[in-house]
């Protein structure tokens, strides 16, 4: 068979604090999720609550109506919106009699299913363990309960406790082999970073058109898909505006509630976006009004957890060939801090490139530069920043007066004197 979950029928569940709107789906996302999973949805239930049951997820009436929904519509699995506890998925599964994923779980099995790099196959493996593990101590305490009166040992026990040792070690061993691959990952980007090239990263919600924008404007080839989390390795690729190039990278997209143990994982792959000079959030201005103020809010959210929320950014509205002309008014109009484009047709390309070109010479900052004759390289790249520089011979190297663009000014600030830039 060519995928092992044709057969899985879920039915979803989520717990919200308030009714949903008119014409809002709060478990769209997770029917989506499902989807790329390969996983069909049988039906739906929701409950309205200020929080889930912190051991059942749902309250006990509702569980009896949820059993009898699960049979009326022939579903074989359950499936979450939130990430489940170890005590709620497990009450949950014997009550129900039925396995019980989370989103959590889905959303790492659709990892799992897209990574082709090395790299990645081991990022998805270390989250997949990391979430495992976790699940294994739960059931653990909970057998040792069982286990009863001092000195007595839980069934199946050691059983336990060696696979988690066994997952322990492995995930040592995961987390060396990745230590080691981030190794060659930086000094590819040390040769990136000593190139005078500005570097852009795309950043935005899983599905946002990251992939279609870099093969736009830079005539790329990346893999694009109406599947969510289609791309996981990062990819660079260069283009050239105005006789100056530019380095472009692609990455992971974001979701809410995006799994902290992918998170973690993919520390090494999310820095490309936390070292760039500028981020473009990319957003699917197709959606929802309230649906897109989530999806940006989370992807902030996400942004401020690698450490990358202090980057020079600029939102970017994509797919606006899908929206009539009221609606792009009322998107783009007075919004400075926006460009509408569409991937799909090129529209909006042309004015992105001008608007990234100015973002990087708008801020050209005075620096006073002292090169050290050895670093004639350093030099040769400042003039391609640059343009003309004042300079002066002395004995210790050559003193330049540039402007440089502001974010990329620290690539020169070892060699700030005086200037403007080097007092700090
Ligand atoms: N109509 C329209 N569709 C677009 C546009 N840009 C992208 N798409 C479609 O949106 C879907 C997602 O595009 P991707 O480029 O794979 O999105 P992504 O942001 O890279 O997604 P992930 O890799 O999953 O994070 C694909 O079906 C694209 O064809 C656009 O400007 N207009
Ligand atoms: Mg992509």
């Amino acid at each position: 068979m060519r995928n092992p979950r044709a057969r899985q029928r879920a039915l979803v569940i989520g717990a919200i604090p308030e009714p949903p709107r008119d014409g809002e789906d709060p478990l769209a996302e997770l029917k989506e999720l499902l989807r790329t999973a390969g996983v069909a949805t049988a039906g739906e239930m929701i409950q309205v609550r200020a929080e889930p049951d912190p051991n059942r997820y749902f309250g006990r009436g509702k569980l009896a109506e949820l059993k009898a929904e699960a049979k009326r519509v022939g579903a074989n699995l359950i499936a979450c919106d939130d990430e489940l506890a170890p005590r709620q998925e497990r009450n949950l599964e014997s009550e129900l009699e039925m396995p019980v994923i989370d989103r959590t779980a889905i959303i790492l099995d659709i990892f799992a299913d897209h990574a082709h790099s090395a790299e990645g196959k081991l990022q998805v493996e270390l989250a997949q363990l990391e979430y495992n593990l976790a699940r294994m101590r739960g059931l653990w305490t909970h057998l040792e309960r069982l286990g009863g009166g001092i000195g007595t040992r839980g069934p199946g026990e050691s059983q336990i406790e060696t696979d988690r040792r066994l997952a322990r070690d492995r995930i040592t061993q995961l987390r060396r082999r990745l230590k080691r691959l981030e190794r060659g990952r930086r000094t590819m980007r040390a040769r990136r970073e000593a190139a005078p090239i500005p570097r852009i990263a795309l950043a935005g919600y899983t599905n946002a058109g990251k992939s279609t924008l870099l093969n736009a404007l830079t005539g790329a080839e990346v893999g694009v898909g109406s599947r969510l989390f289609h791309t996981l390795d990062p990819t660079t690729r260069a283009y050239e505006y105005e006789g100056r190039r530019y380095l472009v990278t692609d990455t992971v997209g974001f979701i809410r509630k995006l799994p902290h143990q992918l998170v973690e994982a993919f520390k090494a792959t999310l820095e490309e976006t936390r070292l760039a000079d500028l981020i473009l959030h990319v957003v699917d201005a197709s959606e929802p009004e309230e649906r897109r103020a989530g999806t940006i809010a989370a992807v902030d959210q996400v942004l401020e957890e690698i450490g990358a929320d202090e980057a020079p950014r600029l939102l970017v509205f994509n797919k606006l060939d899908l929206l009539d002309e009221d609606e792009r008014r009322r998107l783009l109009v007075g919004r400075r801090d926006v460009v509408g484009t569409s991937a799909a047709t090129g529209e909006g390309l042309d004015e992105l490139r001008a608007r990234i070109a100015r973002e990087f010479e708008r801020t050209l900052e005075p620096m006073d530069l002292l090169i050290p004759y050895e670093e004639g390289s350093r030099l040769a790249e400042l003039h391609e920043l640059a343009g003309d520089l004042e300079r002066e011979e002395r004995p210790d190297g050559v003193l330049v007066h540039a402007r440089v663009p502001a974010v990329l000014a620290h690539r020169f600030s070892e060699f700030a004197v005086n200037g403007a830039e080097g007092r700090d």
